[in-house]
């Protein structure tokens, strides 16, 4: 769904490279580039979509932007930030496209990418040593590596809904919004969601929709954005600190600049705590939900004073007493920060208009879709122009799940994780050799800024396929007690904070009959990076190799 084609070329019929990467995302970029250019790697990516930037590729819906700044949302690599120069501190997909065309110059990345792709299977010949990866389009590639870099949201969900199909008007999920064609002037929108994706669509067609109408289950307990202009003579100047902040962007929690202060929210009075509420406040983004106090994801009263501000904060922009109850009630949904709050504009004051609406689907749950709108279950008919259903992914396994991985007994990824998910690090797996994944389940992922944790967990990748070449090891696989212990601390991690009482997409909650999981690494990007080093100086200790 994207008017800028990159260069599609069919895979040859004897395709056969050193690694094969699947996915041209921050990711897969990123991994071609070390091991191709730095280390010398015959390197493919097989990409489904017809560009570089993975989900700044696919992500057309209206108001798609990232809501982390930058440039700590960017590559550390100096030969790509040296000349490259932002116009807005959370950029919009349209210039992280940009920014992607940037990238390419740089890298020179398109000319070992085979777009329009799409793997449909994997499996590893023993005899050979080499991964025999197939695609939609029929052809067959072999590589000694397989790394798939698919991001966590490669698998869209949308409920099952009654009628889904009958409805006549415009209707898309958010991760296949046609670039162009929606025009949503003066027409009745629904947006059904309100992750960060259905927040910005519900805020940016607003601007110029008849209606928006929000079905809501759950509030986002959305942060004021706080979006500004960069200069260019500002950044110019900031780059001279460039390489220190990419140094301290590792040593932080999520791979932000900044981090949770050395204090408990007790540990300051109710009027100095206030203060500093409001100064992250102030400031903006996701400060007031990573650089708050320490014990704000682990303790029930401390978290519950995190609301509690939110709430003061929130709802004395909506007059709507009715809108105001079920957009920030004064009861917490849930433990604050443990869904992932949206960044937001002017979401409330657009929420309180007349014109726009919110419907609470726990009230009352959506019956069913007609030809002409949504029914709900006291019987209410709205009817819409456009329905957006930003309903979310199967995240972090879904995709993977997808892909038609066996391992080495011939067995389904699909089969292996349907009780669970097992993986060594979040980036290997027992019974598949010589194939990694990054910015996946059991990794720092949903935990962390995106672009840092991709070089974390690429650069660990890249070292390992160097030291294999080095030490002539030729198959590498994660044992199964390693996994073992690795989803053991994956879980043991996550029970010490208040993650596992919020029904989420972090938890795996949010698609029906998914089990119910901690899918991230919450240990912070440091300790995570710290276990997988660990793996390099003890000679893949949690691995076989042969
Ligand atoms: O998906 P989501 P998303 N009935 O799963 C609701 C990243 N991202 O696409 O919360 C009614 O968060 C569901 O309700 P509930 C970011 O990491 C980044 O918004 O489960 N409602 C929820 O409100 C993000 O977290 C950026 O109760 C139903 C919504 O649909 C991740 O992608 C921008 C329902 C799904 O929200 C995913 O975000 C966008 C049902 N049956 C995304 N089923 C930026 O950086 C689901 N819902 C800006």
């Amino acid at each position: 769904n994207s008017s800028t084609t990159g260069t599609t070329h069919n895979v040859p019929e004897d395709l056969e490279t050193d690694v094969l990467i699947v996915g041209a995302g921050f990711g897969g970029v990123y991994l071609c580039h070390k091991l191709r250019d730095e280390l010398g790697f015959k390197c493919k990516i097989f990409e489904a979509g017809k560009e570089l930037g993975g989900i700044w590729h696919w992500n057309c819906y209206p108001g798609a932007r990232v809501d982390t700044q930058v440039p700590v949302y960017e590559y550390s690599l100096e030969k790509v930030w040296k000349d490259w120069y932002w116009e807005e501190k959370y950029p919009g997909h349209a210039e992280l496209r940009r920014y992607f065309d940037h990238v390419e110059k740089q890298l020179d990345i398109k000319k070992d990418t085979y777009f329009d792709t799409r793997v449909v299977a994997a499996s590893f010949d023993k005899e050979s040593a080499k991964w025999i990866i197939k695609t939609e389009d029929g052809r067959t590639a072999k590589a000694k590596y397989l790394i798939n870099a698919i991001g966590f949201a490669a698998k869209r969900h949308f409920p099952d809904w009654k009628g889904l199909d009958t409805f006549e008007g415009i209707m898309h999920h958010s991760s296949f919004w046609p670039e162009s064609d929606v025009d949503v002037k003066g027409k009745r929108v629904a947006v059904i969601g309100t992750g960060s994706t259905g927040i910005q669509i519900a805020q940016e067609t607003a601007k110029t929709a008849g209606s928006v109408t929000v079905f809501q289950r759950t509030p986002n307990l959305c942060l004021p954005m706080r979006q500004r202009k960069l200069s260019r003579e500002e950044q110019e100047e900031a780059k001279k600190d460039y390489p220190e902040l990419y140094r301290k962007r590792m040593t932080t929690f999520a791979g932000f600049s900044y981090d949770f202060v050395e204090k408990n929210t007790f540990d300051d009075s109710p009027e100095e705590r206030e203060k500093f509420y409001q100064e992250l406040w102030d400031e903006g983004g996701f400060k007031y939900w990573l650089a708050t106090y320490k014990d704000m994801l682990f303790d029930k009263e401390a978290n519950q004073q995190a609301y509690d501000f939110w709430a003061k904060q929130t709802r004395k922009r909506i007059q709507d007493p009715r809108k105001r109850d079920i957009l920030a009630p004064l009861k917490a949904p849930h433990a604050w920060g443990t869904k992932r709050p949206s960044l937001e504009q002017n979401y409330y004051e657009m929420m309180d208009k007349p014109e726009n609406d919110v419907v609470d689907v726990n009230e009352t749950p959506i019956a069913e879709f007609t030809k002409t709108g949504i029914v709900t279950s006291d019987g209410k008919l709205r009817e819409f122009d456009v329905i957006a259903l930003a309903t979310g992914f199967d995240s972090l396994t879904g995709g993977m799940k997808n892909m038609g991985l066996k391992d080495i007994h011939g067995v389904d990824l699909s089969e292996k994780w349907k009780m669970g998910t097992w993986s060594f690090l979040g980036m290997t797996c027992n019974g598949y050799p010589n194939m990694f994944f990054l910015y996946g389940a059991q990794g720092p992922t949903a935990f962390s800024n995106g672009p840092s944790c991709v070089e974390c967990q690429g650069d660990w990748i890249v070292d390992a396929i160097a030291k294999l070449r080095k030490d002539d090891i030729n198959y590498l696989e994660a044992t199964k007690e390693a996994e073992e212990e690795w989803r053991r601390k994956v879980t043991e991690i996550s029970d010490k904070t208040l993650f596992p009482g919020t029904s989420s997409w972090y938890m795996g909650a949010n698609v029906p009959g998914k089990p119910r999981e901690q899918l991230n690494y919450a240990g912070g990007l440091p300790l995570y990076e710290k276990e997988c080093r660990e793996q390099l100086s003890n000679n893949f200790a949690g691995f076989i190799k042969a």
